[in-house]
């Protein structure tokens, strides 16, 4: 397992750099000659960099250096892998992409050029998904002859539905940018080379919330949107109680009634 180095960060591998901007964490893909190809060592960093987040980072925004988000899976890791070797690289890039899922803070994706195979993958594990002008989706497993092992079959579906994955695998479609953003691939769209601030923008906005508000947001509505109706409103009830019975909320609330609180404005 790595080991923190002096800014706090765990060691990561070449392919990778951490930066941290007060309460949020910066993570770059750098492997701009590969286009951000994700090799073993790239996963195993980014399962360690999500696990050993420092103390007062509140939230990440990744990224990636050059043209490109991700060209997806390292193709020139795969071809010596026989069947078992196979399942088991595909539970490592299933634990690291749950390290971001099902982290400690909410992960900012911020996506251009190719976003493709494991890179879309990747993608899909954040909490939300910026995309600038340039960025592409597509899902070249079938032309390949393999299939995605990086928790597409899991995470696509329900962002985009199994038909318009279907379709991305049997005819090899790219989608574009706006393309993307109207079937909810991503959550913003914005001007080449502005994504970056965007993400920064945000991260910042979802630092500024209440912890146990961004855990139960992570951790609980997922699980409710899985579980039958009534299992989920109990599951609701009790963590709004929780929530609403923390020191931090009553704080909260009683600013907005004391009129320090911000107001909710139109967007
Ligand atoms: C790579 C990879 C890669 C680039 N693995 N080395 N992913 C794909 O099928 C996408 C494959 N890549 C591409 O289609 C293109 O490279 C791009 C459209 C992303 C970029 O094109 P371009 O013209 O900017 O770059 P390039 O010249 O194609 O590539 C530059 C270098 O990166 C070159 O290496 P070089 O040593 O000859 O300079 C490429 O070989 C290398 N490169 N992409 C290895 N993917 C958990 S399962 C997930 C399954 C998948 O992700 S399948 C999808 C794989």
């Amino acid at each position: 397992m790595a080991t923190p180095s002096k800014s706090g960060f765990p060691k990561l591998p070449a392919s990778l750099t951490a930066e941290r901007r007060g309460e949020v964490a910066i993570l770059t893909l750098k492997r701009p000659q590969k286009r951000n190809a994700l090799d073993d060592v790239t996963i195993l960093g980014i399962e360690a960099f999500f696990t050993m987040l420092p103390a007062g980072i509140k939230a990440v925004v990744l990224h990636g250096a050059g043209e490109h988000f991700s060209a997806g899976l390292d193709l020139g890791e795969l071809t010596e892998r026989n069947v078992a070797a196979g399942v088991e690289h595909s539970r490592m890039w299933h634990r690291a992409f749950d390290a971001i899922q099902f982290g400690r803070v909410p992960a900012v994706a911020v996506l251009h050029g190719a976003v493709v195979g494991g890179g879309l993958e990747l993608a899909a594990a954040a909490h939300i998904r910026i995309a600038e002008r340039s960025a592409y989706y597509a899902l070249p497993e079938g032309s390949r002859g393999i299939y995605v092992g990086g928790g597409a079959s899991v995470r696509l579906p329900r962002l985009i539905g199994v038909a318009r994955m279907q379709d991305m695998m049997l005819t090899g479609r790219s989608y574009d940018a706006a393309d993307g953003q109207a079937i909810g691939l991503s959550h913003y769209l914005v001007e080449p080379g502005a994504g970056l601030a965007k993400g920064i923008t945000l991260a910042e906005r979802i630092a500024t919330n209440a912890p146990l508000t961004n855990f139960a947001v992570l951790h609980v509505l997922p699980r409710i949107a899985e579980s039958d109706p009534a299992s989920g409103y109990l599951a609701e009830s009790l963590m709004a109680a929780i929530a609403q019975g923390s020191d931090e909320a009553k704080a909260r609330l009683k600013d907005f009634l004391e009129k320090r609180g911000n107001k909710v404005l139109p967007g």
